[in-house]
């Protein structure tokens, strides 16, 4: 096979088309569940669309770039550690979620995406977040900003958590994460405008670039769920760092998302709530 051929598409349009065909194979299967299994919990559900989603994406992405990385959810075994020093190591390192929001997913709740993003030597050059049910396709590059179908993304303008709408969420991981997640919750509760916990992490980070949210916290992530929007954001003008204010690694379990003007406004009240994680 002709190298020149293999590689000829951009590794953004390989993103996006693997993200444009996955999803709309994800929807097609919406109420057409095969298989349902729960993994470390009965809250942590997993099913033959998550896996078959996982695989169709990497084909499509590894067909043009047979010497990258792939980092995916579900070809994590559920009791490995990540090994994230070998992973910010990897020269170009595809980390994807097939699936964000599978609960959403199985209840046939309208509200799941798919996150592609692509990391050089540890840091995010690409993020692709795709939702097939609104036919919504965010795409970041570094550097070279962040898009919708073409328009330009751009975080929201409010300066205070008083004016904000804030996204939380509960991901299943209950000894650690879940009491930590439930201060952080009560101590927001009364200090924004309001909170949402829609159930996908990937899709928060979206709107948080697109401005229709103008936050996100939550304690016990994996990168697949974040690496993408992350770099959404930040190419929307917004910032994203752990819950203790430290610049985004991939490594990061503990975010902070915000349009950059009361970061630090939030990372104070989860700091004196004691909910950052660290
Ligand atoms: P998922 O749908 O890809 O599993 C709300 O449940 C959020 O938590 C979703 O983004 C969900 O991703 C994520 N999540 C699910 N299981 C998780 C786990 N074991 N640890 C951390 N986050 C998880
Ligand atoms: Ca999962
Ligand atoms: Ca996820
Ligand atoms: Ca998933």
């Amino acid at each position: 096979q002709d190298p020149y051929m293999v590689s000829s598409k951009s590794p953004t349009a390989v993103a996006i088309n693997a993200a444009a065909k996955t999803g709309q194979w994800i929807k097609s299967r919406l109420g057409n569940i095969k298989e349902l299994d729960i993994k470390q919990s009965a809250q942590d559900l997993v099913t033959d669309v998550d896996k078959g989603a996982e695989l169709m994406i990497r084909k499509l992405i590894l067909t043009h770039f047979p010497d990258h990385a792939f980092l995916g959810e579900e070809g994590v075994e559920a009791a490995s550690t990540e090994p994230m020093d070998a992973l910010e190591d990897a020269e170009y390192l595809w980390i994807v979620d097939p699936v964000d929001g599978t609960t959403n997913f199985v209840q046939g709740f309208p509200y799941f995406c798919i996150s592609i993003a692509l990391a050089h030597h540890g840091e995010l050059i690409i993020g692709v977040i795709y939702d097939p049910m609104r036919d919504e396709m965010f795409v970041a590059e570094k550097g070279r900003g962040a898009y919708m179908h073409g328009t330009p993304t751009a975080v929201s303008s409010e300066d205070t958590l008083a004016d904000s709408v804030i996204a939380i969420g509960f991901n299943p991981e209950r000894d650690f994460a879940l009491p930590l997640n439930l201060k952080g919750m009560q101590a927001l509760a009364p200090r924004t405008r309001s909170l949402r916990a829609m159930g996908s992490a990937a899709m928060h980070l979206a709107y948080v670039a697109a401005g229709r949210l103008s936050g996100y916290y939550e304690v016990g992530l994996n990168s697949w769920d974040i690496a993408a929007g992350v770099l959404l954001i930040q190419e929307s003008g917004g910032k994203v760092t752990d819950t203790q204010g430290q610049a985004f690694h991939l490594g990061a379990r503990h975010i902070v998302a915000t349009n950059g003007h009361m970061h630090q406004e939030l990372i104070q009240v989860i700091e004196e709530a004691g909910a950052s994680g660290y």
